[in-house]
């Protein structure tokens, strides 16, 4: 189709949409009525190529990529499918054309965030790459009716307000009632039948009570291709026919009242990351998850494709994104044997041949354990199953370590205290054929640590995928000019190829380049700015050094390292007002689950001292500091393109992998950061001269806390810390309630993550790092060696690295098709 034809498409549906499918005249419409007849003509787009690939997919019936996650963090759907559609500037023309403005209708789209961070994006990340690379894949997920909390900022504290993002409507899913499914929960098992059967593992659940499972699909677009693969994400509902007795019996209000909490299941998202509480709503959510995907898939194989369920690995291949749909391995042994007649051993094979788990953390508070209380009343038939796969896994331990019975227990997938458990990450190891990292460090501590005894008894079942992030959505949407400025030098293959990056290297030396470079990071900080002052009401200078730290709020990732650095240089300011400071903008985003106090401490220390900070005359606007509430995928792709400084200082081995680390590098930021996740492999990529590399390595930690680690010496020496300390614990940055951060600063004193310990280099390096932004052309040249030596670390390669070393998949090509017509030739 030509690009003017494709316009004037464009226009005359945009403008059906507004007119039929919202009912607005179109010079009555408001922005958001634009936005959602945009979305509709966009969506409209994909339905042929979706279909198609459906098509492709019954008609080859290739071996298909199941991803469960209980988490995809998407931000906005618009923009990426014009860009991955290839039709932005089309786009754009024509809206232009009919009077609107294409980035102001974008800005009306809410983020879809079902998810807390890092795992979530991932997900989302690999859904891009999945479909971009043409393999057959499902993501699997829930559909929450509130994402993560909004975020706001009252006196300097974190407020939550629910994150309704459904109520303006949705216009990239489609609700699909006739593929929905029950889920069921509770009862009690009894023997299959009367007459002893034979196979005296088959079980049968009486007294459950029934959930519906309702399914609502979201295409997603690979990029410059025809794949449009589909997000499937459940809401529970009470079933039709709710409970019918008490119906009868005339109880219709109260049958009706109960019905209704079944859709409390997929209520909420829990808005904790690297921390599980054991909470009930929590396992049903799970469980709720992995019932309805294995009946899809099951059905899928069996019924759609005509295959016999045992041949179930052939046909699909389950990733567990961390231990969170764990219950699919109980699950899918329940329905082999119980549903399906199978013997043990038989489905036993089926599941280990099926199930991959990725491990996401180290830290002891995120692993999974599920009391055996609460899994016994909410599913009993699956702890049974739970309990049979142990005993079994148990014997086969004990005669490889004859008599090792403290391997035994170190192994058993039941845990004793503090109460009888099921450790969730042991079943996935025990049950899943491949195990990953996400980084090659965090791969090795696994090895050596979480599960030695597991390594040692699995060899090879453990391997590391390194993270990635789509070039898509984080570079070529989120930072178009640079984007533009690299296809003119090195070609436009790189989105999809992004090793060519590596062409841009030789413009490191070209003066002309590096002064291009700078421009649009300096145009880039201009548009930050006026978010900052629109947002936070604080000026702030484009051409001081942005230094940024956004990500989740954890002790772990030490964000009070960052500020209590940012404080120190404040008070070197004050005491030498005529040093020749470089100008920073510390600016940091984070959201801190709502239980956890530190956190939210942590992040009043923030806000607190940037309103005494920033409203200091002796400053001079030397030193900014910002917190940017609610920060979101939307929000993330405004500032990651605007940071000159990437702040990466988690202590070392606590980390799985960082992903931000990886956007900031592409988007030619300069990292600061600790030998920690994928650091390491970002360090050696870009080499030893283009990043700034502090602080104590694992192994140093590690002999630090055996030499008994003493953090009051490190404030004792060092005299910054001390004064910065002595500032926030007397009551400077919040005088009317002097005695706020007195426990905060108490904690330094044991101090678990050794900020005190890292204090000094990182003060250290960061003397460095300010040095070298004084040669501005210096800088931007390592920018350009760091976005050119990106390449591996887009989720293109991830993905590549699970469909050979774990999948073992193939791409399903989809030919060109008139994607516009709705009917494809072979179906007329
Ligand atoms: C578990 C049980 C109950 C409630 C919540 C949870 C829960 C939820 C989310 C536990 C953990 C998470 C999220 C973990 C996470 O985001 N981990 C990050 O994963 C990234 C992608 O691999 C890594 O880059 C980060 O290093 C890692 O912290």
């Amino acid at each position: 189709m030509k690009k003017e034809e494709l316009i004037a498409y464009i226009k005359e549906s945009f403008i059906r949409h507004l007119t039929l499918s919202l009912a607005k005249r179109p010079g009555k419409a408001s922005e958001l009525d634009k936005y959602q007849a945009l979305a509709l003509t966009i969506r409209d787009m994909m339905v042929g190529k979706w279909l198609a690939t459906r098509d492709e997919y019954d008609k080859t019936m290739p071996k298909t990529v199941c991803y469960l996650s209980l988490e995809y963090l998407i931000g906005r759907t618009l923009g990426n499918s014009m860009v991955n559609l290839g039709i932005y500037d089309e786009v754009e023309e024509a809206v232009r054309e009919l009077g609107c403005d294409l980035s102001k209708l974008r800005e009306e789209e809410v983020d879809a965030g079902l998810g807390n961070g890092g795992l979530g994006r991932l997900a989302a990340c690999f859904m891009d790459s999945l479909a971009t690379l043409e393999l057959p894949a499902f993501g699997y997920g829930i559909r929450y009716d509130y994402g993560i909390f909004r975020q706001e900022i009252e006196n300097s504290c974190q407020v939550e307000e629910p994150d309704n993002w459904l109520s303006r409507g949705n216009p990239w899913e489609i609700r699909r009632p006739e593929l929905s499914r029950t889920v069921f929960f509770g009862g009690r098992t009894v023997p299959y039948n009367e007459e002893k059967s034979a196979n005296y593992d088959r079980k049968r659940v009486v007294s459950a009570s029934a959930v519906t499972a309702m399914p609502y699909d979201t295409p997603i677009p690979g990029y410059d291709n025809n794949t449009v693969n589909t997000l499937r994400l459940w809401s529970a509902e009470a079933v039709e026919e709710f409970n019918l007795s008490k119906f009868n019996a005339g109880d219709y209000i109260n049958a009706n009242l109960e019905a209704s909490l079944s859709g409390n299941i997929t209520r909420v998202l829990y808005p904790s990351d690297n921390n599980s509480q054991g909470k009930e709503l929590r396992l049903k959510q799970e469980f709720f998850l992995v019932s309805a995907t294995l009946q899809d898939l099951i059905w899928r194989v069996t019924m759609d494709w005509r295959k016999p369920v045992t041949d179930l690995p052939k046909y699909a291949v389950i990733q567990l994104n961390d231990t969170h749909p764990a219950l699919a391995i109980p699950e899918l042994m329940r329905i082999l044997v119980d549903d399906r007649g199978l013997e043990w051993d038989d489905a036993w094979e089926i599941v280990t041949k099926t199930f991959n788990y990725t491990n996401h953390t180290l830290m002891s508070e995120a692993l999974e354990t599920w009391p055996v209380s609460v899994m016994e009343k909410l599913l009993p038939r699956q702890l049974e199953i739970i309990y049979e796969i142990n005993g079994r896994f148990l014997r086969e331990v004990s005669t490889k370590y004859l008599g090792d019975n403290n391997r035994l227990s170190r192994m058993s997938i039941i845990g004793e205290t503090p109460v009888k458990n099921v450790r969730m990450a042991y079943l996935c190891v025990a049950a899943g054929s491949k195990v990953n990292g996400v980084a090659e460090l965090h791969t090795e501590l696994l090895k050596n640590g979480l599960f030695h005894d597991f390594h040692e008894f699995f060899p090879g079942k453990f391997v590391n995928v390194t993270n990635g992030i789509t070039p898509r959505r984080w570079l070529l949407k989120s930072n178009p000019v640079l984007s533009s400025l690299i296809s003119s030098k090195i070609g436009n293959r790189w989105p999809k190829r992004l090793d060519m990056l590596k062409e841009f290297e030789k413009f490191a030396d070209d003066p002309d380049t590096v002064e291009q470079v700078r421009l649009i990071k300096h145009a880039n900080k201009e548009v930050l700015a006026s978010i900052i002052r629109s947002e936070c009401g604080v000026i702030v200078d484009p051409d001081s050094m942005f230094d940024v730290q956004v990500k989740r709020l954890h002790e772990y990732k030490r964000q009070l390292l960052n500020i209590l650095h940012a404080i120190a240089d404040y008070l070197k300011i004050k005491e030498n007002p005529g040093m020749d400071y470089v100008p920073r903008t510390v600016i940091f985003g984070a959201k801190a689950a709502p239980a956890y106090y530190m956190a939210k401490q942590i992040i009043r220390l923030i806000n607190a001292a940037a309103n005494v900070i920033n409203e200091d005359h002796d400053i001079g606007g030397k030193l900014r500091i910002v917190f940017l509430p609610n920060y979101r995928v939307s929000l993330a792709e405004k500032i990651i393109p605007a940071a000159d400084l990437s702040e990466q200082i988690s202590l070392a081995g606590t980390e799985a992998s960082g992903t931000s680390n990886m956007k900031f590098a592409l988007n030619g930021a300069l990292t600061v950061g600790t030998m920690d996740g994928a650091n390491v492999e970002i360090h050696r990529h870009v080499g030893e001269e283009n990043i700034f590399i502090f602080g104590m390595n694992v192994d140093e930690v590690k002999a630090r806390r055996e030499s008994g680690y003493n953090p009051g010496l490190c404030i004792e020496q060092n005299p910054w810390l001390k004064k910065s300390l002595d500032l926030i614990r007397g009551g400077f940055f919040l005088p009317n309630e002097k005695d706020a951060f007195r426990s905060l600063v108490d904690s330094l004193y044991s101090d678990y993550f050794m900020v005190a310990g890292d204090f000094d280099a990182y003060m250290n390096v960061q003397e460095r790092i300010s040095n070298l932004y004084r040669d501005q052309a210096a800088w931007h040249s390592k920018c350009i060696r760091n976005i050119a030596n990106m390449g591996i670390f887009s989720s293109d390669r991830s993905i590549q690295d699970y469909a050979s070393m774990i999948w073992h998949v193939a791409p399903v090509h989809v030919s060109p098709r008139k994607h516009l017509s709705l009917f494809p030739e072979d179906h007329v």
